[in-house]
C-alpha cells in the first residue's frame, strides 16, 4: 500500500504502555504494538471457534447458525464446551480482543500526541457489551441470561427479553438512549450534508469553507454550533447513547423484576391525586 508524502513525519517511535519497541514497527500500513499481537491473537482464537461452534451444526444456513450461552442449571459456573462452554471462551476472546484494541488506540494516540477521546468513546461501547454478557448475568446469578451468537437468535433474544418486561418501551432508561440514538442520527445527517454540500459546489466553483457552513445555520435556525462544535456534540450523543443503553438493560431485572408499563404506577400514586 502507498504510504502518503507526510506519512513518514508521524511514524514516530514510543507511546507504547508494555513492551518497550519491541512490537514498535509497521507491517504495511498498520502500526502493529503489543496490543495489536493481542487483538490478532483474541481475534483468531475466538473466529475459529465460533466456525468450529458452527459446525457441530445443525445447520450451515448462515441466518441461522447460532452458538449459545449456558443453560440456567449451569449458573455462574464453567459450563462443558458443546453445553455452552465454547459461548464462554468465545465471550472471553471477544473481551480479550475489544479490550486489546481500547489499548491500542490508546497507544497510538499517545505515539501521536493525542488526546484519549478514541479509546474511551470506544470503551463505552466495550461497556454496553460487557454488561449485556456479563454484568447483568452475573448480577441475575446464570450465564444463560446473556444473548446468543447468532443473527437471528441474537434478535430474538432482543424480542423474548423485552417482552419479558411487558413492554420495554416504557423503561424510562431504554427511552432516554433511544432519544440519544436518534438525536445522534439527526446531528450525524446534518454533519454530514453540511460537509458534503460544502465541499461539492457545482462544477467550476470553489469549495465552501466553514464561513459558509456557520452561515448557513446562521440563516436557517439563527445558531450555529461550530466545527468543532458538532464533533463534541456527536461524540456526547453516541457516547450517552451507549451508556443509557448499559442502564436500561443493567436494571432490567436485577433493580426491577415486573414489566415496565407498571413501573410507572409511582406516578398514579403521587399523593397529590387524592
Ligand atoms: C453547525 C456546524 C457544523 C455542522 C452542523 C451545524 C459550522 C460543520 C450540523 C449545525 C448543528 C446545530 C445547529 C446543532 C443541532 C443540535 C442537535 C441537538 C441536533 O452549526 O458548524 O460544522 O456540521
Amino acid at each position: 500500500m502507498a504510504m502518503l508524502s507526510f506519512e513518514k513525519k508521524y511514524r514516530v517511535r514510543g507511546g507504547t504502555l508494555v513492551g518497550g519497541d519491541l512490537f514498535d514497527f509497521w507491517v504495511g500500513p498498520f502500526w502493529v504494538g503489543f496490543f495489536g499481537v493481542t487483538t490478532i491473537f483474541f481475534a483468531s482464537i475466538g473466529i475459529m471457534l465460533i466456525v468450529y461452534g458452527a459446525s457441530l451444526g445443525p445447520t450451515w444456513n448462515l441466518w441461522q447458525i447460532s452458538i449459545n450461552p449456558p443453560t440456567e442449571e449451569y449458573g455462574l459456573r464453567f459450563a462443558p464446551l458443546k453445553q455452552g462452554g465454547l459461548y464462554q471462551i468465545i465471550t472471553i476472546c471477544a473481551i480479550g480482543a475489544f479490550v486489546s484494541w481500547a489499548l491500542r488506540q490508546a497507544e497510538i494516540a499517545r505515539k501521536l500526541g493525542m488526546g484519549m477521546h478514541i479509546p474511551w468513546a470506544f470503551s463505552f461501547a466495550i461497556l454496553a457489551y460487557v454488561t449485556l454478557v456479563v454484568f447483568r448475568p452475573v448480577l441475575l446469578g446464570a450465564w444463560s441470561n446473556a444473548f446468543p451468537y447468532g443473527i437471528i437468535t441474537h434478535l430474538d433474544w432482543v424480542s423474548n427479553t423485552g417482552y419479558q418486561y411487558g413492554n420495554f418501551h416504557y423503561n424510562p432508561a431504554h427511552m432516554i438512549a433511544i432519544t440519544f440514538f436518534f438525536t445522534n442520527c439527526l446531528a450525524l445527517a446534518l454533519h454530514g450534508s453540511l460537509i458534503l454540500s460544502a465541499t461539492n459546489p457545482k462544477k467550476g466553483e470553489a469549495v465552501k469553507t466553514a464561513e459558509h457552513e456557520n452561515t448557513y445555520f446562521r440563516d436557517t435556525i439563527g445558531y450555529s454550533i461550530g466545527t468543532l462544535g458538532i464533533h463534541r456534540l456527536g461524540l456526547f450523543l453516541a457516547v450517552s447513547a451507549a451508556f443509557w443503553s448499559a442502564v436500561c438493560i443493567i436494571i432490567s431485572g436485577p433493580l426491577w423484576a415486573q414489566g415496565w408499563p407498571e413501573w410507572w404506577d409511582w406516578w398514579q400514586r403521587i399523593p397529590i391525586w387524592s
